[in-house]
């Protein structure tokens, strides 16, 4: 079946190479892409090609590169390669993008997933020149179906001054009717409310719009999404999710929720994935997601049926998973639903639907501070995501990870964390391969002594004891949030020095 039917649209097909030069040195541009799914496969690296051109001459070249969230090698990697990327927003996990932002070559802008699209709208980052967005196909009357993701590409078409599109035909023709794209946003004053009362409710269109007339090329490609494997579930993973559907199974006990739970949202990485694994193999049922993306673990559960459907705004699969899901995409029409990211994440859709969020984190400090981003205060990993969108406005919210990395010489639990994603005031559960800290209705002090009892692994608890213990002594007109202002950092500054916390 054809994927290029509009008869307008097909005019334009040409080469990436060609598409290319409607990018030039210092633009904006706005490229489709989430968690590696979605994103432009040929015109980044033709970017690419032609920055180096460019460079060898001794010309500048570089732009400004928004997204929804992180891509894959052939979009992040071979434009940070290239040198080409002088400022990105939002979410990221390139290994070769990550390195030049930490080494100052690349400016960084980690803007929560649900205010990325809205802070374009309000004009806070200037004139979006470019978008190229990856579809599945171009219908007869122009409307573009989307492919394993949404993000913010309603908005950078919406915004762009000229528009590429890729046709990648590796995306199942099944996709129409699997996206729900709200044309309802406004600027204030004129917002309304978003009268999304359901996980699953339609309250936009299947279809991506496009003027035609700033369509300057379409590129036909055939190539897959960037398909990462997980680690299969550990037994520290599996530990943590056993805390953590205990404690499920303790709200429900006390009426605070329902049997079939409120809808689930699940971070990326291996630890929300493997606890979407343990959910498959609890007594849970009919259970429903409200969450961004769908990684292996959330198919799974949609497989055995305890998961009813899903809405999101990408995928984000193993490559094997990838591959059964495209070979039956038709069986799952109906029980998924990709949205804009700006809905997947908006803080009024996920406090009227009471999400219970789960979301790994970095370390988190004895006062319930979760850093979620930066190694020793410093270096950033991937970015904020959705987990603050998530956090902040979920009916409960869990953060989990284990009690130490690097082999024991760090400790996920510490005095202070080295960097804030998700202050005290928002964390509600921390949970470690140790135990769940319940942190709901405490004072900071109570707080620190139910973190360090049930977090902290063994090797660094009594030291977190004693640092609480001599901070309480030492501030007699602090009792509230004690510390010890010239130690705060000294386990941070240990690793750094001795390699050990
Ligand atoms: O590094 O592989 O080099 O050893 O961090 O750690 O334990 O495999 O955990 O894959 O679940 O990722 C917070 C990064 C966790 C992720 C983070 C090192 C550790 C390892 C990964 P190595 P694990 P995960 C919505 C939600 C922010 C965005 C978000 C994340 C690597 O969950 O990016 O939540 N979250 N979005 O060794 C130094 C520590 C460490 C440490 C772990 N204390 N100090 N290194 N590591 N703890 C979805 C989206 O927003 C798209």
């Amino acid at each position: 079946m054809p994927r290029i039917t509009c008869p307008v649209l097909k005019t334009k097909v040409t080469t990436a190479q060609e598409a290319a030069t409607h990018i030039g040195h210092g633009q904006r541009v706005g490229m489709s892409g989430f968690t590696g799914a979605g994103y432009p496969k040929a015109v980044p690296g033709a970017v690419a090609e032609r920055a180096k051109a460019a460079h060898g001459r001794g010309e500048d070249f570089s732009i400004e590169l928004w997204t929804g969230a992180s891509t894959a090698p052939e979009l992040d990697g071979v434009l940070a390669e290239a040198g080409v990327i002088a400022k990105r927003l939002p979410f990221q996990s390139d290994p070769t993008l990550r390195a030049k932002i930490n080494s100052g070559a690349t400016e960084y802008i980690d803007t929560h997933l649900s205010h990325s699209a809205q802070q374009a709208w309000f004009g806070f980052y200037g004139n979006l020149d470019v978008a190229v967005v990856e579809v599945a196909a171009i219908l007869p009357n122009g409307m573009l179906v989307p492919g394993s993701s949404v993000g913010n590409n309603k908005t950078w078409l919406e915004l762009a001054d000229k528009v590429i599109l890729e046709v990648n035909s590796w995306h199942p023709r099944a996709y129409e009717g699997f996206h729900d794209v709200y044309y309802g946003t406004k600027r204030p004053p004129e917002r309304r409310p978003i009268q999304l009362l359901e996980p699953m409710q339609r309250i936009g269109d299947p279809y991506l719009r496009v003027d035609p007339g700033k369509v300057v090329a379409v590129v036909e490609t055939d190539a897959p999404d960037r398909n990462l494997p997980f680690k299969s579930p550990d037994e520290n993973s599996k530990a943590m999710a056993g805390h953590l559907v205990d404690f499920l199974r303790h709200e429900i006990s006390h009426g605070r929720l329902p049997a079939n739970l409120f809808p689930l949202q699940s971070g990326v990485g291996n630890v929300a994935n493997a606890v979407m694994a343990e959910l498959a193999e609890s007594e849970f049922e009919h259970l429903t997601a409200y969450t961004e993306v769908i990684q292996d673990g959330m198919l799974d559960l949609l497989d055995t049926g305890k998961l009813t459907a899903v809405s999101a705004t990408s995928f984000s699969l193993s490559a094997e998973r990838a591959a059964s899901f495209n070979a039956r995409a038709e069986e799952y029409k109906g029980r998924i639903l990709l949205r804009t990211q700006e809905i997947s994440n908006h803080p009024e859709a996920i406090r009227r639907l009471g999400v219970i969020a789960i979301n790994g984190m970095v370390e988190a400090d004895i006062y319930g501070n979760v850093n979620s981003t930066h190694v020793m205060g410093s270096s950033i990993i991937n970015g904020i995501g959705g987990s603050g969108d998530f956090a902040r406005n979920a009916y409960l919210n869990f953060f989990v990870s284990p009690s130490v990395a690097k082999g024991g010489a760090i400790s996920s639990i510490v005095p202070f964390a080295s960097h804030i994603d998700h202050t005290e005031h928002d964390t509600q559960i921390i949970v470690t391969e140790q135990g769940l800290a319940d942190l709901r209705g405490l004072s900071p002090s109570v707080r620190a002594k139910r973190i360090i009892a049930a977090c902290a692994h063994p090797d660094y608890r009594d030291r977190l004891q004693d640092y609480y213990d001599r901070a309480v002594a030492a501030n007699p007109e602090g009792q509230h949030t004690p510390h010890l202002l010239s130690e705060a950092f000294r386990w941070h500054e240990n690793y750094q020095q001795h390699g050990r916390m």
